[in-house]
């Protein structure tokens, strides 16, 4: 232990923490731009300098470590001078048109010069701003990058992407798409990773809540919504709704005070794509077809993306099985809009998603039917969803819990557990064991797929379970970069798998590009706990138990698997 002095309090803190740690976990939060624990410790920023008794010279301390008997200011009138004339020159080239931002309120820039009372920039810069296609679902505001390099760096380090780059020297560094790329070519698989942990208003994702306006507004159109699992786990921290409060049926109440015909929950479709993907892995386990194992699941586009452009040769590993979301913008326009009488393109089917890759989904060729165009005509994200109940004008307090509406209104807590890492392959394998067998398994049997938290595993879960004298030979992965790396593992032979899934963010879609933004602090785990609590307290805990799922079979579909299912629920990647 080494004992230091911060702002007079005396403090105790093991060898090699650093300055701002050892004041963090002591109550004395130091201001940051750029830091971010284990990724970006680069002291790019120089906000969170600190004075040291006895020295002249400030220092960073976000990369010194405390020593013993170091007497500590964070907040000296030397400190703040400093820390002052610092932000003041960020400033002077970033383009402080808050208003019109889409971090404005929720911006670290915004708020250090608040709390450092800036009320004028004293040295103004003229701006360039660099062009970018703002139809790409990543969004890049030249003008606002404080060049703190941690998009560099996440994409670098957890997505093993490296898509962004330093360019130029001295006052004209900035951070571009790196090896002379557009966004378009550069491999980008849109996990949103850089947006969340972007601290100003620099990275986005594309606004498509006008779109949804336009469409609610619009009388010939009936206008159909899905919220994905893992949005209820976060919603609320955008509205400051508790946790235990911020149900999916107000969700879905909010969506049809503001006009949404009819509203539906996801966890439907992830049971429909368990029956579809858990038959497929049976059939092609058990029915000798699957020679070539691993299967790899297919609902995060994140991943897909990433696959097509990193390991296009292992394409063909991955589940034919459409995603939830796509799964239920098919049966939106063909089963629920016979049902209601409407024609297809008279249907605008619009998702709720953490996620901003599922924005670059909608609009895969793929996924583009003979029946009525796109599955889905608009994606956004938690923080859209967000920003449409403030525009609208709803008090959170006044939302009440409603149900999803019929015929697809069940959903088990095997769908909800979709939304954090481990919960397809949970789900899927409470699933196919009751195909194999014809009875179902202890609920509890394959928690072991489920992650323990980060940084324990590297991401990676694996397990094995025996289902009569077959072993399945599970792995579970979250994070491009762990992703790479397992498949890299894969490829060499070092490690045999029947079964692996694959999510892009860290900790599964909880994580995800589109969710709240608390700069600095991964939720992606607690969110998850959330999720596996509402599945303990379901009524229904098996997806081949949703009996709205089991009546549209028998009605529309046939059978998991039909040639029906295999026109509007599969589809086939190619690299
Ligand atoms: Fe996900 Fe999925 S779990 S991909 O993270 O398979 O976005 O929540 O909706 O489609 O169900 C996201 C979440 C989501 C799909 C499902
Ligand atoms: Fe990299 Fe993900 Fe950002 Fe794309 S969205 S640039 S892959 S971090």
């Amino acid at each position: 232990m080494v004992n230091i002095t911060i702002d007079g309090k005396q403090i105790s803190v093991s060898e090699n923490t650093t300055i701002m740690e050892a004041a963090k976990a002591n109550g004395i939060p130091i201001p940051k731009l750029c830091y971010l624990k284990g990724i970006n410790e680069i002291a790019a920023c120089r906000v969170c300098v600190v004075e040291l008794e006895g020295k002249e010279k400030l220092i960073t301390s976000c990369n010194n470590v405390a020593e013993e008997g170091m007497v500590i200011y964070t907040n000296s009138p030397k400190v703040r001078k400093h820390r002052r004339t610092t932000v003041e020159l960020i400033l002077s080239q970033h383009d402080c048109q808050c208003v019109t931002c889409p971090r404005s309120g929720n911006c670290s820039l915004q708020k250090i010069s608040n709390d450092l009372n800036i009320l004028e920039i004293p040295f103004k810069q003229e701006l360039e701003r660099q062009n970018w296609n703002r139809k790409f679902p990543l969004i890049r505001d030249s003008v606002k990058c404080i060049k703190c390099m941690r998009c560099v760096q996440v994409c670098d380090k957890v997505q093993s992407l490296g898509v962004w780059d330093v360019e130029g020297t001295g006052s004209r560094t900035t951070v571009n798409v790196s090896g002379h790329r557009t966004i378009e070519s550069a491999d980008c698989s849109l996990c949103g990773q850089c947006i969340t942990h972007c601290p100003v208003g620099a990275l986005a994702a594309r606004d498509d809540t006008e779109k949804v306006w336009d469409a609610i507004a619009d009388k010939n159109k009936v206008v159909v919504a899905q919220v994905a699992p893992a949005v209820r786990a976060a919603w609320g921290e955008e509205l400051g709704i508790e946790p235990k409060d911020a149900t999916v049926g107000k969700i879905l109440d909010s969506l049809k005070r503001m006009g949404v015909d009819y509203v539906f929950d996801t966890t439907f479709s992830a049971d429909l794509t368990i029956m579809e993907e858990g038959h497929e892995f049976v059939q092609r386990f058990t029915g000798g077809e699957l020679k070539e194992r691993p299967m790899f699941t297919s609902c995060c586009p994140g991943w897909i993306r990433f696959i097509k452009t990193q390991f296009p040769h292992l394409v063909r590993y991955l589940s034919s099985a459409k995603s939830p979301q796509q799964m239920f913008g098919a049966a939106m326009k063909t089963y629920f809009a016979e049902k209601i009488g409407v024609a297809p393109e008279n249907i605008y089917t619009v998702s709720v998603m953490p996620c901003v890759a599922k924005k670059g989904e909608r609009e895969m060729e793929l996924f583009y039917g003979e029946y009525a165009g796109h599955d889905i005509d608009a994606v956004i994200t938690t923080r859209e969803l967000a920003k449409m109940i403030r525009s609208a004008h709803i008090s959170p307090d006044t939302l009440k819990d409603i149900e999803s509406d019929r015929p697809m209104q069940e959903g088990t807590g095997a769908g909800v557990i979709f939304g954090a890492t481990g919960g397809v392959m949970e789900a899927a394998l409470r699933s196919a064991y009751y195909i194999i067998k014809g009875q179902n398994p202890p609920v509890d049997a394959f928690t072991a797929v489920r992650s323990r938290g980060f940084n324990e595993n590297d991401g990676v879960q694996e397990a094995n379970f025996q289902i009569n004298d077959i072993t399945i030979r599970t792995a579970v992965v979250s994070g491009l970069s762990n992703a790479r790396a397992l498949l890299q593992k894969i490829e060499r032979g070092e490690v045999h798998y029947d079964f692996v899934e694959v999510m892009a963010c860290p900790g599964g879609c909880v994580g995800g590009g589109g969710q709240p933004i608390h700069d600095g602090e991964e939720r992606a785990f607690e969110r998850g706990k959330n999720l596996y609590y509402l599945d303990d307290n379901a009524k229904l805990r098996f997806s081949h138990e949703n009996p709205d799922v089991l009546t549209m079979y028998e009605e529309y579909f046939e059978r998991p698997m039909s040639h029906k299912a295999h026109m509007l629920l599969h589809t086939e990647h190619d690299a």
